[in-house]
């Protein structure tokens, strides 16, 4: 994962340090943060007319009367460019669609060596973990001998496949009909079907794909689209989605060094949201596709420096510092821990903050230490009943000294060793090499 877009992250992070640089916003150096944004989203191979209205609406919301008012106008520009990110990648994240009636059919489509097929076994396994009874079946006038990939798949997950036999495909309508019967017969939900690929789009291709969607009524058509192909992805996605029709798309080998380009495109090109990412080829290297996440992932580093000058906004600066300090050395304390609470509480939810850093390598655990807002004035309660001692070192606080903060705190025993453990498990996390090189910018 390290990989993705790696050359895209780089340019936007040049970007970011520049306008962080700058201090003000003006139209002059706003000029050129959007020269520079521009270039790195062609480089990466975004279409030229999705650049273009990202690019004009970054103008207008940064050169706005908000920004130009507000302390810190650099870091509100990126503010604005990462929402902006999150919106061509489509917003919030999109659930798959079940029909009302099972079963609920995904047709998965896409040009030959995409991935549909790996996919759809990919997308059985994802959703018996839902858990749902997947039945998976592959349907391929041409070869009907292409199904046999999809059957070993099947085979190796352990779940269950429908054979078409070539005989039966002699008549597709009624093949088709039969099917349908006897996935709903066994209660299977949904049926995943594969379907035939060319090189390229061909009439013939699109004739044969609305007839299986005709008789299949698909509550998902799902378009499959290999990143590492860029704008090719994202024409084809659009023929298929004229001629076919579309709910949603799956971009597969966002594993291999995609530039982007296609997962930046292909929503706003479309219309239809990417719903899940294809990082690999083994049967597990399926992810849901989370827009936000995924703008953080692209703005990187970037974004984590961001996040800690927000911080540091908040934060007096000489307190920054001295946090900074502690955290490289592993002095963090409960102490510190209740102060950053407080300025938590200035700035905005805790949980709004974890989820603006990239959920990748070590950071994916600080989104596991799961704080809300009200849970933050119960901890804020339980510190404050703690010695001095203790808040130096809250592995002194043995099962009486719990009771009594506990008491003192007017909160249960459990919640006093929740925090005491998800503050150890937030310092062991701080203390990683990588974390603290993150942190480093930090003088
Ligand atoms: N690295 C990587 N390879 C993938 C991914 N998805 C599919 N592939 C590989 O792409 C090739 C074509 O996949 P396949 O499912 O046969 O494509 P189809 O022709 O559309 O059915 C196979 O070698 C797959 O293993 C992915 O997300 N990452
Ligand atoms: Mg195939």
């Amino acid at each position: 994962m390290a990989g993705m877009f790696e050359q895209l992250s780089e340019r936007l992070e040049r970007m970011m340090k520049f306008l962080r640089g700058e201090g003000t916003v003006t139209e002059k150096n706003m000029a050129e943060a959007l020269k520079m944004l521009r270039l790195a989203l062609l480089e990466a191979d975004v279409n030229y007319r999705v650049v273009k209205d990202f690019e004009a609406r970054i103008r207008e919301k940064a050169l706005g009367e908000e920004v130009l008012r507000s302390l810190s106008p650099a870091q509100q520009v990126i503010k604005i460019v990462r929402d902006e990110m999150t919106g061509i990648l489509g917003g919030r994240q999109k659930p798959l669609i079940f029909a009302s009636r099972p079963p609920s059919v995904f047709m998965l489509v896409g040009l030959q060596g995409s991935g549909k097929t790996t996919t759809c076994g990919k997308l059985a396994r994802w959703v018996s973990g839902l858990p749902k009874s997947p039945l998976l079946v592959s349907f391929d006038l041409k070869r009907p001998a292409a199904q046999d990939q999809l059957k070993t798949i099947a085979g190796s997950l352990g779940l269950p496949f429908y054979e078409m036999t070539a005989a039966r495909m002699a008549s597709p309508k009624e093949a088709l009909k039969d099917l349908l019967l006897a996935a709903s017969n066994k209660g299977y939900d949904p049926l995943i079907v594969d379907t035939a690929g060319r090189l390229h789009v061909d009439e013939d291709l699109m004739a044969e794909l609305r007839l299986v969607k005709d008789i299949l009524a698909p509550a998902e058509t799902i378009y499959v689209g290999d990143a590492m192909t860029g704008q090719d992805a994202v024409r084809s996605a659009q023929a298929f989605e004229d001629r076919i029709g579309l709910t949603s798309v799956i971009l597969t080998k966002l594993d291999g060094d995609a530039r982007g380009g296609a997962a930046l495109s292909i929503v706003s090109v479309t219309g239809r949201p990417i719903k899940f990412i294809g990082v690999g080829e083994k049967p597990d290297k399926l992810e849901v596709f989370h827009p936000e996440r995924m703008a953080s992932r692209i703005l990187g580093m970037g974004d984590v420096l961001s996040l800690i000058e927000k911080a540091e906004e908040g934060a007096d600066r000489e307190e920054a510092e001295e946090l900074a300090r502690k955290l490289r050395k592993q002095e963090f304390t409960l102490e510190d821990f209740k102060k950053q609470i407080v300025q938590m509480k200035k700035m905005g939810s805790f949980a709004d903050l974890l989820g603006h850093l990239p959920q990748v390598g070590p950071l994916k655990g600080l989104s596991k230490v799961q704080v809300d807002d009200r849970k933050i004035a119960h901890f804020e309660a339980i510190i404050n009943s703690m010695t001095p001692d203790e808040r130096q070192d809250p592995r002194a606080l043995d099962g009486s000294r719990r009771r009594r903060v506990a008491r003192g705190s007017g909160r249960p025993v459990h919640e006093v060793n929740q925090l005491v453990k998800q503050f150890l498990e937030m310092r062991k996390m701080l203390g990683k090499p990588q974390v603290r090189k993150m942190l480093g910018g930090l003088k």
